[in-house]
């Protein structure tokens, strides 16, 4: 090498200035390196330009119509695949959209980080009116697990890892962060960038149970004379499938799954004892709880739907303060669920004894009859459909298509499809989960399309539809494999009630009769259909699931046919005075 050669190059190395990043970058490049490779949102500022860079990178990004079904994908997102499902949204009203999916995802135990931009700190804090000022940080704290902002590009990387460890480890849970407009357009250099990014390494570590606990946990159940196992949708999305199966048919225990646990073992399983829910509970004498929570859902463990006899408890949960929250536990085995499941095969030993027949056969009897007494229901051709002849018709789609995924939402419509539809595999039944809340419908079917490729049959109540029905046109534009059936009764719960005063209003549960939801489909260029019978939609559904072509279709179902608030409507508050007419 020659000297002017070398003085040359010098030259032009310090002529350069350095490379750089800013923080739009370093976001994404924070994202793609902890393999975080989809977002769903609403642009706006400050995140537009994110969001088109984003895409430019390589990462997926999906818009949707209204930030709260961004959030719901996000969440079941985070479910389906244990890692943070990531929502984008935009300062103040998006990022306030966003937080109720937020709230849901905390609620039910689901990883989801919602990256939110917001205003600038000095306006913002002396209130001084920014354009959409609010105290993001502040709201969101108490709706999740963990809340961060970041200020200085420079710690953009530390900051995604905090969120994502809050988010995935022990219980998972919603985590908020949030980012400045100003953070985006900071530039730094870009190998100082690089080198601030950090990886996260064994972000959900496993929690070993304690031997003495498993070893009392153990003796509990070894003592039962009429033991049950509960599976929650903790243990569904676990993914400890295998360990789990072990356990239930090692252990010869009858099983009930939750809704959203339904087809970790599959419920034509002989030890399924779903159709056999109230014996189970009422007439076991100890039930061991995995990943699920003796919340409303259980009825807190104890009333009249437990029975008389007293009952012991072994609850597998991965915090250690669900333990007691309801009832007392007598075994508590606190660890993350594989780790507790494959502790207690092993204790098990090779010649565990099968629970007393007379309790397994008189729960085997039971189901048998409820599943008998149902069938004939299920085949029933009415037009207008009832319920079960609907539901009868999609109950054979979903055995003919086990990996395909369920959404479910409604009153009726979600508490006769979880009872009447068997699940095959595990978490292909996605639903409103803790809260019962309406409009998760949308939100779900895309990310589940998207997260998973497989054909996605979402069943919706015509008004927990209405809650995200303008999705349709995001499932049609990113042509994702969803066939939506709207269950139409005409309102919520039944659509037959009438205004009390007389009026020219319409009752309070009631919607437009006869509407066509259909149409809705077919104006962003998807399918539409009627149909009027079990048999038409049974057609129906199948030939979208052959094509995986957005589909929507008007299920006709008779506005008399519904009950009040579905299976819950024991719930509704009654006054102890007598009602006025
Ligand atoms: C966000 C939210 N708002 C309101 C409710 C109250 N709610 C419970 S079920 C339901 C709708 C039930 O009607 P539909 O979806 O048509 O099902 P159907 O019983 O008619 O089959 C509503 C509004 C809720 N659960 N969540
Ligand atoms: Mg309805």
């Amino acid at each position: 090498m020659t000297q002017a050669t070398t003085l040359k190059e010098q030259a032009t190395t310090t002529d350069e200035t350095p490379e750089q990043t800013d923080g739009f970058h370093l976001v994404i490049d924070a994202l793609k390196l902890n393999g975080l490779t989809t977002i769903y949102g609403v642009p706006g500022i400050p995140i537009t330009d994110f969001g088109r860079m984003a895409q430019a990178a390589g990462i997926r990004v999906l818009s949707f119509r209204h930030e709260q079904n961004a959030g719901y994908a996000a969440a079941i997102a985070g479910f389906l695949t244990k890692k943070p499902g990531i929502c984008l949204t935009v300062s103040a009203p998006g990022f306030l959209n966003g937080l109720t999916a937020l709230a849901h995802a905390t609620t039910n135990c689901y990883p989801m980080i919602q990256i939110s931009g917001s205003s600038e700190r000095e306006v913002v804090d002396l209130q001084q009116g920014d354009y959409e000022e609010m105290d993001q940080l502040a709201i969101a704290k108490p709706l999740c697990k963990a809340a961060f902002r970041v200020l200085h590009a420079a710690d953009i990387g530390i900051g995604l890892a905090r969120a994502i460890r809050a988010a995935v480890s022990g219980r998972p849970g919603g985590v908020y962060l949030d980012l400045p407009a100003k953070l985006f357009a900071q530039v730094m250099d870009a190998e100082a960038g690089r080198k601030s990014l950090v990886k996260v390494i064994d972000a959900a570590p496993a929690q070993l149970p304690a031997p003495a606990a498993v070893k009392r946990a153990l003796e509990v159940l070894k003592s039962a004379k009429r033991p049950l196992i509960i599976l929650g949708k903790g243990a569904a999305y676990a993914q400890a499938d295998d360990a789990i199966k072990t356990l239930v048919e090692k252990s010869g225990i009858p099983f009930l799954p939750m809704s959203m646990a339904k087809g970790l073992l599959p419920d034509t399983h002989p030890q399924c004892a779903g159709a056999a829910r109230s014996t189970v509970l009422k007439d076991s004498d100890t039930v061991m709880l995995i990943g699920a929570r003796l919340n409303w859902l259980l009825s807190h463990g104890k009333g009249k739907s437990w029975g008389e006899a007293p009952k012991k408890f072994v609850q597998i949960d991965i915090e250690p303060r669900e333990m007691d929250s309801n009832v007392e536990i007598a075994a508590p085995l606190v660890g993350d669920i594989g780790s507790c499941v494959a502790a207690l095969i092993e204790g098990m030993g090779g010649n565990w004894p099968a629970p007393p027949a007379e309790w397994t056969s008189a729960v085997k009897t039971k189901r048998e009859d409820n599943i008998a007494k149902m069938a004939p229901r299920l085949m029933n051709n009415n037009s207008p459909m009832d319920y079960h002849g609907a539901l009868g018709a999609l109950r054979t789609v979903i055995k003919e298509r086990p990996d395909a995924i369920l959404v479910n939402e409604g009153a009726n419509t979600l508490d006769l499809a979880r009872g009447v539809i068997d699940m095959h595999k595990p978490r292909k039944r996605l639903d409103v989960g803790t809260w019962g809340v309406m409009g998760v419908g949308m939100g779900q079917a895309i990310a589940a399309a998207v997260e998973t490729g497989k054909p996605v049959l979402a069943i919706e109540g015509d008004s927990a539809f209405g809650f995200c029905g303008m999705e349709v046109e995001t499932i049609c534009r990113y042509q994702l494999p969803v066939c939506v059936v709207v269950f139409n009764n005409n309102g919520i719960y039944r659509g037959t009630d009438v205004n009390p005063a007389g009026g020219g209003d319409p009752a309070t549960t009631v919607f437009v009769a006869g509407s066509r939801y259909d149409k809705m489909m077919e104006a962003f260029g998807g399918v539409g259909v009627q149909a009027d019978t079990p048999d038409a939609l049974k057609r129906a559904v199948d030939a979208a699931m052959d094509s995986g072509k957005p589909t929507l279709i008007n299920a006709v179902i008779d506005p008399a046919a519904g009950s009040e608030s579905g299976r819950i409507g024991n719930l509704n508050p009654q006054s102890a005075l007598k009602k006025k007419k």
